[in-house]
């Protein structure tokens, strides 16, 4: 029975490590890559990065990945690129926040379709785990009004109902995994 708590202790230390660190890699294209007549914006659409993720690009010889300004993004302008690589497979990480804008060097491929504009979040330190239900608080526009103590006081207690489930959740996971490998 020892062995059995010491082995939950060591999965819940496990994925505590792991749990913070839940960063993402996006494959752009997914199994289509990095090509041209594909629709990048609607790849990017519905998806969220946050600082800490990554893309990787993959693609056939004769493409590039540049990234470019803004405006040399709206242009498909390759002269300026901030950084180019035509390795076949290239990681970019997402290490800031804001908008990064990556173009294929090649002539004509970028108008193509071969761009693409990704917008980096900050990454969240208080909600790990993705799924939890409109925590958004920060699109309020005024807060002039008394009764918005009221309204602080009833969005704590939200908040820390839906902190609880990500922890319910992962001891439900990690109660399964320790169970397969006891079982197996
Ligand atoms: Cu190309």
């Amino acid at each position: 029975m020892a062995s059995y708590t010491a082995g939950i202790v060591c999965a819940l230390l496990a994925l505590c490590m792991v749990v913070p660190s839940l960063a993402t890699v996006y494959t752009v294209g997914d199994t289509n890559g990095w090509v041209t007549n594909y629709d990048y914006t609607s790849w990017t659409s519905g998806k969220t990065f946050v600082v800490g993720d990554s893309l990787a690009f993959n693609y056939a010889s004769g493409h590039s990945v540049d990234e470019v300004s803004s405006s040399d993004y709206s242009t498909c302008t390759a002269g300026n690129s901030l950084s180019s690589d035509s390795s076949g497979a290239t990681t970019i990480p997402l290490k800031t926040a804001g908008t990064r804008y990556f173009i294929c060097g090649v002539v004509g491929h970028c108008g193509s379709g071969m761009k693409v504009a990704v917008t980096v979040a900050k990454a969240s330190t208080t909600t790990p785990a993705a799924g939890t239900p409109s925590t958004n608080t920060s699109t309020t526009p005024t807060t002039t009004t008394p009764a918005t103590t009221t309204t602080t006081t009833t969005s704590t207690n939200s908040s820390s109902g839906t902190i609880l489930s990500p922890i319910v959740a992962v001891l439900a996971m990690t109660w399964f995994a320790f169970s397969l490998l006891v079982l197996s």
